[in-house]
């Protein structure tokens, strides 16, 4: 294939003329316009396929869905939320990199240049059909825009290359073979394609937030109901009122967040159904959220945890939840329990963006409050926490029990599916383990000698907080002052006045549940099914 080089080759020479620096620098400018074409137009191309099926997105997600848990939670600990915006900028930051050295690699070889930007569209495809709620038609926006940059890089390096019948005007400026291109050629072509490619990139940001507008609005009319069953009033004494100590509810916006989704999904309630299906359901039922209102609405304080949050970390979060009881969907569907001869074990909810989360039956069926909730207090669902539907069952971690933006129940069983965590190495079941926090004085703190409160929360959600113990510098256990009850699915707090006398100092604290079982000492890591050991604080009393 002699025309796998610049076409436009003076009759004669034995070589393509060596590139100088201008129309180097013009190819790599090329390669950064094909590639923002591509982008734009894939980005247009997954408005209306998909939001999610975008290359940035639908690879980020693939690298998400790849990502070791111990690297998962290195990212969520150090970034927060700023995880996907990190993974977002250096997937872009790569793409603009590759995208300049393939303007330069299509300046000499035309076609190689065109193979490379094939493969960075299959990449793209196969990333966005190949996640877990991928379908084929996710690879489109990945494969259109590809072919339009692989045309925009075509003409742009065709106007790169020498014009017929200009010699090179080799040494000229030390430019080797820069003068004999069609400058203006290129100047147009290249502001022409950027121009269209800036328009379709709004395009399609107008026409995705367009669809985000109805969702939006759709949440803004959802007018909660009252609850039938309110939420047991929470007694006075439940907040001790001391400074730095996390408050007994936490606000939606302190909310801890964990999911994959780089995109947060926007459902639109209206357009919201949920399926009930599978293995022992003997009456499958599809319920929107309309016929969730008009059942028997309860409102309870769940406080909701994740695995992946270190002792002493801030994956935690107590919210007031509004919703319906699982159980009794389950019930009217014909479901029964394996303790009553039920043939499914596990319950996997899925997500509108493709999460799937295992959950014993037995535990959603054995009385507790195991909700689909549509309020988080006294507002709908936040987008980020799952509107307009989740899951929140007390006394499981969210990645066994917490689904946002639910869209399909399935019964089954533990053998026969393992669900997205679990094939990642997290445990099937993962009831949650009984912890405890210091939430002040905080770490390298220098408080007075004197008394000083040492305060925090405690949680073993469904079995409760019978008491916390704080001990200094390993000596021994003093009882904390235990703040009133909520239920025993909510965290508690606690606080002990220390008289401390000045010196560095190391507070250890633990607490035992409802059942008598005190926190074990024994530092593990998160995987398999959550963290366990005493969390302790250095502090220097002046
Ligand atoms: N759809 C979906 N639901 C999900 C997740 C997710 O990644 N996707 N993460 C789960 C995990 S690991 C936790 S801890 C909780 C967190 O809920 P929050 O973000 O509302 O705090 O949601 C659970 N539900
Ligand atoms: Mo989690």
């Amino acid at each position: 294939m002699s025309e796998d080089r610049d076409d436009a080759q003076p009759a004669g020479t034995a070589r393509p003329p060596r590139p100088g620096a201008t129309r180097t620098a013009l190819a790599a400018l090329s390669g950064l316009i094909a590639g923002f074409c591509a982008l734009a137009v894939a980005e247009l191309a997954a408005a209306l396929v998909r939001p999610e099926a975008g290359p940035v997105t639908a690879v980020g997600g693939a690298v998400i869905d790849r990502t070791p848990p111990a690297v998962r939670d290195f990212a969520v600990r150090n970034f927060g939320t700023a995880d996907k915006l990190a993974l977002r900028l250096g997937i872009l930051v790569l793409l603009a990199l590759f995208a300049m050295a393939i303007g330069v690699l299509a300046l000499r070889h035309r076609r190689l240049g065109s193979a490379a930007v094939l493969v960075f569209g299959l990449v793209g495809a196969v990333a966005a059909a190949g996640r877990p709620e991928g379908v084929p038609a996710d690879a489109l926006p990945s494969v259109v825009g590809a072919a339009v940059a692989v045309a925009v890089l075509y003409l742009l390096a065709g106007r790169l290359a020498p014009a017929p019948g200009a010699a090179p005007a080799a040494g000229e400026r030390g430019e080797g073979a820069d003068g004999g291109f069609d400058r203006r050629g290129f100047v147009v072509a290249a502001t022409a394609t950027a121009a269209v490619s800036a328009v379709a990139g709004l395009l399609g940001r107008r026409l995705t937030s367009s669809v985000q507008a109805g969702a939006s609005a759709s949440r803004h009319d959802l007018v909660l109901p009252a609850p039938r069953s309110a939420a047991p009033a929470v007694p006075a004494g439940a907040e001790l009122r001391i400074r730095g100590l996390t408050p007994f509810i936490t606000p939606d916006k302190d909310f801890y967040r964990v999911d994959t989704a780089l995109v947060v999904p926007r459902v639109d309630a209206g357009a919201w159904r949920l399926r009930i299906h599978g293995r022992g359901v003997a009456r499958p039922v599809t319920v929107g959220l309309h016929d969730l209102l008009r059942r028997e609405i309860v409102e309870r304080d769940i406080t909701l945890a994740c695995v992946s949050n270190e002792v002493g970390g801030p994956l935690v979060g107590n919210a007031r939840w509004l919703g319906v009881r699982l159980a009794d969907l389950l019930r009217e569907a014909g479901v029964r329990p394996p303790s009553e001869g039920g043939p499914a074990d596990q319950i996997v909810a899925r997500s509108v963006d493709g999460m799937t989360i295992g959950t014993p039956v037995g535990t959603v069926m054995d009385g507790r409050d195991a909700m689909l909730a549509f309020g988080m207090n006294g507002e709908p669902l936040p987008f980020e926490h799952g509107f307009p539907v989740r899951m929140v069952v007390p006394g499981l971690y969210g990645y066994v029990s917490a689904c946002k933006w639910i869209e399909d129940i399935e019964l089954t069983t533990f053998t026969a599916y393992d669900a997205y965590w679990v094939r990642r190495g997290w445990a099937q079941q993962a009831p949650v383990k009984t912890e405890s926090r210091i939430d002040t004085p905080r770490p390298s703190a220098s408080p007075k000698a004197g008394v000083v409160p040492v305060a925090g929360v405690a949680w073993a959600q469904h079995r409760g907080i019978s008491r916390v113990e704080v001990r200094v510098d390993g000596g021994k256990w003093h009882t904390a002052r235990l703040a009133a009850a909520g239920t025993r699915d909510t965290w508690r707090q606690w606080v002990w006045e220390w008289p401390a006398a000045s010196g560095r100092h190391t507070l250890e604290v633990r607490a035992t549940d409802g059942t008598g079982a005190t926190q074990t000492g024994i530092r593990t890591g998160t995987v398999p099914d959550g963290a366990t050991g005493w969390h302790s604080v250095v502090v220097d009393v002046s």
